[in-house]
Order: C-alpha cells, then structure tokens, then sequence
C-alpha cells in the first residue's frame, strides 16, 4: 500500500486543515445554517450531533474519500467474514459472531463458528438462572447470593463497565463484584463482608495464566476452603474434600480448559469455553459476561447482544456517510493527524456510565497504542490518542477549566439520554442541561466584548468601576470540537450499541493507520520484568541484582523497609 501520508487523500486533508483551521467554529455555524441537522446521523436509536466540530461537508467528503482509498469498507468485510486479520497473532478477529443474532453462519478455517457460540450462551444462561432462582447451593446448602468475578483487562472491564452500567436491570438481592488487582486489598475488601457458603467465584481468564487473576483464584479458594472445611483442607487445595467444595463454588471462563481443570473444577459443568478469534477487550459478549448475565438475568443479557449486532450491521451495511462509527474515527484522525491533538475525552452524563470511560481507555489504547504498522516497520504517523474521562457533571467541578481556557484542545464526546433510571425531582434536567451547556460553551465561548459589557453593567448596578482586568480571565475562547451521543435510555439494547460504536470506531481507525487493532504486544516486557524481580524481592538472601542502577536502589530499598 502507498504510505498514508503519501496518499492524494491525505495530502489533500492537509492542505484543507490549513483552511479549516482559521475559521472558528463560530463562525462555520453562521456560514452554514442547516449544519446541525446535515452533521448529524440518527440511526439504531442513537443520535450523533457532530456539527460542533472543525469540519464542513466538504472536510467530510475529503475524510471519507480517506477512508475509501484505504479500503475501510473492505476491512470491515474481512473481519466480518473470518479472515485472519490479526496478523502477529495468526487469528481472526470475531467478536462481531458472538453477537450475532441473524442465524447466519460465520466461519472460522472453514468451520461455523456459531453452533459453538450459542452453546455456550446456552449454558452461561442456564448456570445464571440457577443462580438467580437460588437453586444454585454452596457447599453447605446454603443458595449461592454472592458473585466475585475473578479477572483483569478484558477479562474485567467490560462486564465491570457493564454491570454498573445495567445495574437497574440486576437482581438487587444478589451481589455481584469484580476484583482485578494483584493488590491483597481488592480481594480482602470484596470478600470481607460475604459468607463463603453463599459466595461463588468466576475464574475468568482466557489464557488462565494471568498472574494477578490466578493469584486472586488461588487466595479466593484458600479463603473459601478455610471458613468452610477449615485450614488442613484449605492447605490442600488438590484433596478430595477440598475439590468438592470448590467444584461448588468456582467456575471458570477459559480457553483453557486443562488448567481450569487442574484448578480442581470440572470441564463439563464448570468451565465455559473462549476461543483464540475473540480478543479480552472485545469479549464482553462471550462467557466473559457471564457475572453481568447473572445480575441482569439472560434476558437483559440478550437484549445487550441485539444492541451489539444492530451496531454491527449499521457498521457494515450503511455508506460511509452515514457511519456512526466511520464518522467518529475519522474525525479522530481528523483532530490526531492533522490537528496535532493527542487526547480524547469521553463524557457520560450518567452515573450508570461511571465506568466506560475505563473501559474505553482499554478498548482505544491497547488497540491502538501502536507504533509498528502491519507490515512491520514503524508508521511515520500519529496513533492512538490517550482516552480519558469522567461521568459528568462531576468533571465540570475538577478539570473542565483546561477544557474551556487551557492551552490544550481536547476533543470530547457528550454521551446523555432522554430519560432517567431515577427520575428524581428536576435532576435528570439538570443533568441533561449541564450537558448541552458545556457543549455550546466549548463551541462558542464567550467573547471578550460580552465579558467587558458584562463587568460595566454589574459594576455600575453597584455603583463601582468595573474590574476590566478580569476580561482576559473571564474570556472563553470556544472553538473546542465535541460530539454528542443521544439515546432514549441506557438499556441494555443501548448499552450494546454503544459499545459496538466505539469498538468499530477503533477498528476503522486502526485500518487507516495500518497497526494491528488485535494485539498489545506492548503489555509483555513488563509481566517479563515482574516475574524475574518477584523473586528477587521475596529472596532471603541478599540477591545478586543486574537491573539499572535506578532499580537495584529501588529493590533493595523494599527488601529492606517490608521487613521491619
Ligand atoms: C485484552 C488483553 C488483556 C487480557 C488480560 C487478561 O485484550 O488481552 O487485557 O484480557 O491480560 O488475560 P486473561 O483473560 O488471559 O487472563
């Protein structure tokens, strides 16, 4: 392929941001009346407002003529079909078959993937309703209430994101919590407060090797095994007693069956399949779900797919005009790689949303963060941005100051809803008025004259001279780009579309820099690294240490102080 930045395409976007770039986006909005409704889409039940940013229709034609000369729409088409996209990983890249609700096959080597993928939603549902009938008993009888998924990553974030997301559509007298962190104190505060007789732990790990998720494991069995048979069997986790406790209390989520069942649980019944073509960040709808499944009930769960699937076929039936997620990545790579911008805020007025940011950073970052193309060699060009935000309204009283007057632009996106879970009084007008505020105060600011005028008429009201010092502080300069992402509820049909519309957002984006979307080589050095220090911290003797000077100081400085 010729180099991005060698494409007619790219050359021509480059010249055009020269443009663009001197025109407020003031001013765009008073030279184009109509803009509002010609820069939005409103499709699958979402509505994306993207008039507040540093485009024209003709910046649009320019972006997707980008995306058509490096054959987006083709991409997608591949991925959708099986093809081994994930290069360096040799696998393909199927997140989109397990949300698939058409009854169509998708095959992977020439097999159909989807006899497989509706067993195990099958089994996932019939294991979450015995659980929320309370016919699912604990060692000692008792029915199972409690919930600890057990994972990290992509084996955490997303049914994490999710369950919070959906939490009024769970079962409120189950509780439900995720521990992730290698950090004892996860795990000790998740677990202080539940009775291990009624307390079941989801092993979720496709390799089922990740340290902090097995380390987690084995601390949740010794745990468990202690209160309910005592230390001699929690000492001995591999004894007769010690694995019927646990086959009770444990199941797993893995592509790795044979160490799950070394784990002491039973393939059959207990563990619930992965494949190698489904990717941790893009697992949600796979048995990695399966904790959410069993607070929301596999109805709810199922409504979340049809979200998904609908996101999916949008994605790869509608023109590239009418693109949701086309739309959004390309004005990413509009703001990236023309503009110089390097962070991306996501902004969810909805408590329920606390954790999507999170999940998106993950989604974006390990997909995207790359600086080696497919083929090989490094891109001479921007990637992913840094992702980051925080529900709103909470955010506008902490780092919305940079957003209006720092020297950064940080391109945001404004997630909200019609309706509320929790129409309490005048909240959710609040809310939803907070919302578009901020987007019409970054889009147009304030000019210094108003501010002046403002200043003479409070000023005179109190009969003082105006404090017109202020007028450069008090000055918004506006001209910050946003989108908007309408929905009547987050549901969970919504919640689905929501995610997919991010994940193929990354994709496109992730097509046009060349990178591979699918791998996160970047997360080995580190793991390489902790396991040869591991030892060296837990060493009685003195250990003979080869890092840099910076890191022997810093791990003799540990051996020395967490002893005394
Ligand atoms: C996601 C990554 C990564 C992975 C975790 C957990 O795409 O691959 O976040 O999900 O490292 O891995 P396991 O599921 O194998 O424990």
């Amino acid at each position: 392929m010729t180099r991005l930045v060698e494409l007619p395409e790219w050359r021509d976007l480059k010249q055009h941001c020269s443009e663009i770039s001197k025109v407020h986006l003031g001013e765009l909005f008073r030279r184009e009346p109509g803009r509002a409704q010609t820069l939005s889409i409103e499709d699958c039940g979402l509505l994306l407002d993207y008039s507040k940013n540093w485009v024209t229709a003709e910046s649009m034609r320019k972006l997707f003529a980008l995306a058509n000369a490096v054959g987006v729409k083709q991409a997608a088409e591949r991925m959708f079909s099986g093809e081994k996209i994930n290069v360096t990983e040799n696998r393909a890249v199927l997140h989109v078959a397990l949300r698939n609700r058409s009854g169509q096959p998708i095959y992977v080597d020439g097999k159909d993937v989807m006899p497989e993928v509706r067993a195990v939603l099958d089994k996932m549902a019939v294991a979450a309703e015995s659980i929320r009938t309370r016919q699912k008993l604990g060692s000692t009888g008792k029915p199972i209430r409690n919930v600890v998924n057990l994972g990290i990553g992509g084996s955490d974030l997303g049914p994490a994101m999710a369950y919070e997301a959906l939490r009024p559509y769970s079962d409120r007298e189950l509780t439900v919590r995720f521990v992730s962190n290698v950090d004892g104190t996860h795990l000790a505060e998740a677990t202080r407060d539940l009775d291990p007789a009624e307390t079941l732990f989801i092993v979720v790990s496709k390799t089922f090797t990740t340290q902090e998720t097995m380390t987690n494991a084995e601390s949740a069995r010794r745990w468990l095994l202690a209160a309910l048979a005592g230390p001699s069997v929690a000492a001995d986790p591999q004894s007769e007693k010690a694995r019927k406790i646990v086959g009770s209390h444990f199941l797993a989520v893995s592509a790795a069956t044979d160490k799950a069942a070394a784990f002491g649980l039973d393939p059959q019944s207990s563990v619930f399949a992965m494949w190698d073509w489904v990717g941790g960040r893009y697992s949600l709808c796979s048995a990695v779900g399966l904790a959410l499944m069993i607070g929301i009930g596999p109805t709810n769960f199922f409504r979340m797919l049809n979200g998904f699937h609908a996101m999916d076929q949008h994605f790869l039936d509608t023109p590239l005009e009418r693109n949701m997620p086309v739309v959004l990545a390309l004005l990413g790579i509009w703001y990236n790689n023309f503009f110089g911008l390097q962070t991306h805020a996501v902004l969810a007025y909805d408590q329920y949303l606390s954790r999507f940011a999170a999940y998106l950073q993950q989604a974006d970052m390990e997909s995207n963060g790359k600086s080696i193309g497919c083929d090989g060699s490094p891109v001479a060009w921007q990637t992913g941005p840094v992702v980051w935000g925080e529900p709103g309204t909470n955010g506008q009283h902490a780092f919305y100051q940079l957003l209006h007057q720092g020297t950064k632009i940080v391109p945001a996106d404004f997630i909200g809803f019609a309706k509320s879970h929790n129409p309490l009084g005048d909240h959710h007008a609040k809310l939803m008025a907070n919302l578009f505020a901020q987007t019409e105060a970054l889009a147009f600011g304030k000019s210094a004259d108003q501010v002046r005028a403002e200043l003479e008429a409070q000023a005179k009201t109190k009969n003082q001279a105006p404090r017109l010092d202020l007028v450069p502080h008090k000055t918004f300069p506006g001209n910050r780009p946003t989108n908007t992402i309408l929905a009547e509820r987050l549901d969970p049909e919504t919640l689905g579309k929501l995610v997919a519309l991010y994940e193929h957002k990354i994709f496109v984006q992730g097509v046009i820099w060349g990178v591979n979307s699918f791998d996160q080589w970047g997360v080995e050095l580190g793991k390489e690294l902790a396991n040869r220090i591991l030892p060296e911290l837990q060493a009685t003797n003195e250990p003979e240490l080869k890092h840099d000077e910076s890191t022997n100081r810093l791990i003799r400085w540990f051996r020395q102080r967490s002893r005394n």
